[in-house]
């Protein structure tokens, strides 16, 4: 791709197509200078047992490149992703492979993108998820993957007689997970104090204000140390302060914690932190926040702890009614599609728990949501003759 002063820049781009036994590859694209194939396939690893838990006709995959966003003119993010498509285009299709939006992609990025294809293939379809609801997006689709977290958590506090209603939240990331996560919050009567960025995190203990943290992020996407200039009361940490470079987000004591922004954000001494401070309930927006050892200490503390392939389902979720509506050519009200994304996560929540009944540890979730989602996968490979 030429950037704007008219230099060719090289970037590496990748798209894993693990698993179609239920339906075409799916899954997002991640831009970040991180990404790499190892990356690229453990978030496709998951997103195959992710996807079988909605219930919903979708094979698994994943893709993006170490493309860097941030700094880049809109000119430069649109020559890159048309570039970017002009490789892909020919790996996928409504019915083979629908990649969608991860971390650095959302709806802007989807359209650069879906303009490519269309101009390449002069077919206009339902080849990504996430676009914008004036041209063939879902409602619903933006706020889906926070939204979902928060109703997951609420099925696993029910089930023990808790709710979210006046507890303090804490949120890790500022991105689009972690914005529709506080949005949801406040909704159901919690308060999420806390939001951070690749720069640092903010502590407000009147409730992290929604308005402010949209401006920043979505309108100026810049840093959330500019999140004190108007909340003067609120706590501004930057990543140079952290304490043994731990995320301060989980020093926070809570009720509830959702790690939104990314891989490994949250270490045993974390979790540790969290479990001293009361926490009781953990729910993954992100792809495996939580590390090994952290979350073999939330299942030993049988706290109600939610895996990211279960709990973050509602946005690919809600990707797949995206396609359904592309597929009928139709169009669903807001309440509509909530009141199927709330269905779907309460089904992943009951089916992930009754499998973790049934193999002989019932609040083990991590059990039941990788059994459940396995079995699926596995059976239908089977019965299309191991294929
Ligand atoms: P965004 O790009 O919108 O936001 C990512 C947020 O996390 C930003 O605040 C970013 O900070 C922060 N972040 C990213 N990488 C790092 C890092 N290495 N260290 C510290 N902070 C970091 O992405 P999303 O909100 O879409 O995705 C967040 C997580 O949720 C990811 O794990 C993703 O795989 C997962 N997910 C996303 C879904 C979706 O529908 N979008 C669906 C299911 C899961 P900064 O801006 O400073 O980089
Ligand atoms: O990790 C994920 O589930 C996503 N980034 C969303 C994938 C999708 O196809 O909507």
């Amino acid at each position: 791709w030429i950037d704007d002063h008219g230099n060719i820049q090289v970037n590496k781009g990748y798209r894993i197509e693990f698993n179609s036994a239920l339906g075409p590859y799916k899954g997002g694209l991640r831009f970040h200078p991180s990404v790499n194939a190892g990356i690229i396939k453990f978030l496709g690893f998951e997103q195959i047992f992710k996807n079988s838990l909605t219930g919903l006709s979708i094979g698994g995959g994943k893709g993006g490149s170490d493309f860097d966003p941030k700094g880049k003119s809109d000119a430069e993010i649109m020559r890159f992703c048309q570039s970017f498509m002009t490789e892909l285009y020919r790996h996928i299709g409504p019915n083979t492979d629908v990649p969608a939006g991860d971390i650095g992609v959302g709806g802007r990025e989807i359209g650069y993108m879906f303009g490519q294809y269309k101009r390449l293939t002069g077919r206009y379809e339902g080849v990504l998820t996430g676009k914008n609801i004036k041209w063939g997006g879902s409602l619903v689709r933006t706020e889906a993957t926070g939204y979902g977290a928060v109703y997951f958590a609420q099925n696993m506090l029910e089930a023990r007689g808790e709710t979210l209603e006046d507890k303090v939240c804490t949120v890790s990331g500022s991105g689009n997970v972690a914005i529709y996560t506080v949005e949801k919050l406040y909704q159901v009567g919690a308060k999420p104090v806390t939001v951070s960025d690749s720069k640092g995190m903010i502590y407000d203990k009147h409730g992290i204000n929604l308005a402010t943290l949209k401006e920043i992020k979505e309108v100026q996407k810049t840093s959330l140390e500019h999140y004190i200039k108007e909340h003067p009361g609120a706590q501004y940490t930057p990543v140079s302060e952290y304490k043994e470079g731990r995320n301060e987000v989980w020093s926070v004591p809570c009720f509830a914690a959702f790690p939104s922004a990314t891989q490994n954000e949250l270490s045993a001494e974390d979790a540790r932190e969290l479990l001293k401070n009361g926490c009781i309930c953990v729910s993954e927006g992100a792809n495996m926040p939580s590390t090994p050892e952290a979350v073999d200490l939330f299942l030993a503390a049988k706290i109600a702890y939610g895996p990211g392939k279960a709990a973050n389902a509602g946005g690919v979720a809600t990707s797949q009614l995206e396609m359904s509506q592309n597929a009928g050519m139709e169009y669903w009200d807001f309440a509509t599609v909530d009141g199927k994304l709330k269905n779907i996560m309460k089904n992943i929540y009951t089916n992930s728990s009754e499998t973790a009944k049934e193999f002989g540890d019932p609040t083990n979730l991590v059990l039941g949501a990788n059994i459940a989602g396995f079995r699926k996968v596995a059976d239908a490979m089977i019965e299309q003759g191991a294929v």
